[in-house]
């Protein structure tokens, strides 16, 4: 993997705890469900959407929805950090170590060539895999601590898939944030 296309920023905010406190009452957290293969299945996390514009991906079609005050904070913070502007995030809750997100890249039309997506880690770690489009069998891992910010850019999404496997370990409440810049669709 090009180093250039991944950067992980450890103990990102001041205040990450009250952070993740308020995020857990104050976002609309939903549980959705998934059809695979023609049956109806709850999504193993809680999801929420806030941005400018509505978003279609694989999970569901969420639509245009208003920051609210701490994620805006957050956006700012982020915006900064990483030089970009965006315009949507996508919220995930993982309630314990039965919770997951599958393989999949963030490569959706409405991010556009090379998307840049910065994703901030709150509350428990949890394995990150990434994986080569090209050869899957191949995947490498990395840990996510509470309060880490890892910038995804370039070709990254292009080239890698990512998920966040299922554990049998003890694990507590995680939230993560991917920051998004969609274009009009
Ligand atoms: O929870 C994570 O770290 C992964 C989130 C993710 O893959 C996504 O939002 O597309």
């Amino acid at each position: 993997m090009n180093k250039s296309d991944l950067k992980l920023i450890d103990d990102f905010l001041p205040e990450s705890k009250a952070v993740f406190e308020t995020l857990l009452k104050e976002v609309a957290w939903e549980e959705r469900e998934i059809k695979i293969f023609g049956k109806t299945y709850n999504q193993p996390r809680l999801i929420a959407w806030q941005g400018d514009l509505s978003y279609k991906y694989s999970g569901g079609t969420w639509p245009a929805s208003p920051f609210s005050k701490t994620v805006r904070l957050l956006k700012n913070a982020v915006e900064m950090e990483t030089g970009a502007t965006y315009n949507g995030v996508l919220l995930n809750l993982y309630r314990n170590g039965n919770d997951s997100m599958g393989w999949h890249s963030d490569n959706e039309k409405e991010l556009g060539v090379d998307p840049i997506v910065a994703s901030l880690s709150l509350g428990e770690d949890r394995v990150f895999k990434i994986r080569p489009n090209s050869e899957k069998g191949n995947s490498t891992s990395l840990i996510l601590h509470n309060n880490s910010l890892l910038v995804m850019k370039a070709s990254f999404q292009n080239l890698y898939e990512h998920s966040i496997p299922k554990t049998r370990k003890p694990k507590g409440i995680r939230i993560n944030l991917t920051f998004r810049k969609l274009f009009e669709h």
